[in-house]
């Protein structure tokens, strides 16, 4: 197993979670990449998205989307419940800075920093779902009840 992805499996136990990884040599680094692969439809992919949430008084964090592959986040959505003015998107080195992992692999969770966690509502209607498990080799599947639960997200519609 790729020692980022061991990583991010010990973290997750802490978190209260086994995941069970798969690898694969062809690739997940996007939710279509990852559908293909697994063998699974697209709307079951977790899009593990960073964004910037810009607030009134200029101050700025990162808050993490968790998008079906299915759907386009909106950012006005997005902004609303994070009680932002408006979100950018955050670049590649605030990914890697805020979560520890770099795009492509971003799980869901068992991040670096404390980041405020949002999940599209549509990703509920799913028995299974599947996110990146540290690299864009390596993914892994859980319900959607424990991406909720383990991520400490808000449910939200976050689809445009
Ligand atoms: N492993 C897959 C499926 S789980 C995965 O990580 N998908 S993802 O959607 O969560 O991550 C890829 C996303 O990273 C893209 O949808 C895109 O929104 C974002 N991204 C790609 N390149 C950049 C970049 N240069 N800067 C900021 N975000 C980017």
């Amino acid at each position: 197993m790729h020692p980022t992805t061991a990583a991010f499996v010990a973290t997750a136990r802490d978190l209260g979670i086994e995941v069970v990884p798969r690898t694969f040599p062809e690739g997940t680094r996007t939710a279509e990449d990852a559908a293909a692969a697994i063998g699974v439809d697209v709307g079951q992919i977790v899009k593990s998205l960073a964004f910037r949430a810009v607030h009134e008084d200029g101050s700025t964090a990162v808050v993490m989307a968790l998008v079906s592959g299915s759907n386009r986040l909106d950012e006005k959505a997005l902004a609303a419940v994070a009680g932002a003015d408006h979100t950018e998107r955050a670049d590649a080195d605030e990914v890697r800075a805020a979560t520890g992992y770099a795009i492509g692999g971003v799980p869901p969770f068992g991040h670096a920093t404390a980041l405020d966690v949002f999940v599209d509502r549509d990703l509920l209607a799913y028995d299974e779902v599947w996110a990146a498990a540290g690299t864009p080799n390596d993914v892994f599947p859980l319900t959607p009840d424990d991406l909720v639960r383990v991520a400490g997200g808000t449910v939200a519609d976050l689809a445009r």
